[in-house]
């Protein structure tokens, strides 16, 4: 059966809700990274670079969530579109990398400058904030003239976009302003969030009791570059 590495976290839940859309039969392997699972060498033998989402199905292993998104769709033919030479195609491969290389990693700084890191942050935070709404605005300008991410029906895009999506206000750190300021984004966001399959995998956590403290142990594995700077700067974390 297939092995799906997970924990809750966006890129994670990408593949999740693509899983619960295909209906595919899965195993749910959590790595808890707040423990250092992400460095156990089952995580390893599937994904060198440490990190979930990864999936090993027989001799087939995969890792980053939007590859994985675009092989299992392509595999399944569906959620994607198939024929390699349309514009369609081509809009599918442009956005599922936008949101690769750009949604995921200014969100994912965004939240570790607001949320995490120690002072002095005020360039970084300002720098990150600035490069997480400048792309969503991109998100929210392509969307207000069109139902979905591409084309004319709900594709393995808009499951990339939900993941981050569903997160915005705690990336923006503000709720109400963030939706009114990103309305197109909300109105897609709400039209996966209320799919079934969206729902079985945001239910998929309660099956594992994930670590929720995020203290000093969880810090040390989850933020291992703190340990050059030695003591004194990272007491305060
Ligand atoms: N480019 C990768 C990024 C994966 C990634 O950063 N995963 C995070 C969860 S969203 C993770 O494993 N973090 C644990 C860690 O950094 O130790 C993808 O899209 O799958």
């Amino acid at each position: 059966m297939l092995k799906f590495f997970y924990n809750a976290a966006p890129n994670p839940m990408k593949v999740a809700l693509l899983l619960e859309e295909l209906g595919l039969p899965y195993e749910a392997v959590p790595v808890d990274t707040r423990k250092g699972e992400q460095f156990s060498a089952a995580l390893l033998a599937v994904n060198p670079n440490a990190k979930v989402p990864a999936v090993k199905d027989g001799d087939v292993i995969l890792f980053d969530s939007n590859a994985i998104l675009l092989f299992l769709a392509e595999r399944a033919q569906r959620f994607v579109c198939t024929d390699l030479h349309s514009a369609q195609r081509a809009q599918t491969l442009s956005w599922l990398m936008f949101i690769a290389s750009g949604i995921g990693p200014f969100s994912g700084q965004s939240v570790h400058f607001r949320h995490v890191a120690p002072e002095p942050k005020v360039y970084a935070l300002n720098r990150y904030d600035y490069e997480a709404h400048r792309h969503w605005q991109v998100l929210e300008d392509h969307l207000a003239n069109r139902e979905y991410m591409v084309g004319q029906a709900y594709s393995i895009v808009d499951m990339a976009f939900w993941a981050w999506a569903r997160l915005l206000p705690y990336v923006l750190g503000t709720a109400e302003a963030t939706w009114q300021r990103y309305p197109h984004c909300k109105r897609l966001l709400d039209v996966v969030a209320a799919r079934p399959a969206a729902q079985a995998a945001e239910a998929l956590r309660n099956r594992h009791a994930f670590k929720t403290e995020l203290d000093q142990e969880a810090k040390k594995f989850m933020f291992p570059q703190n340990e050059r700077l030695g003591p004194a700067p990272t007491a305060g974390l």
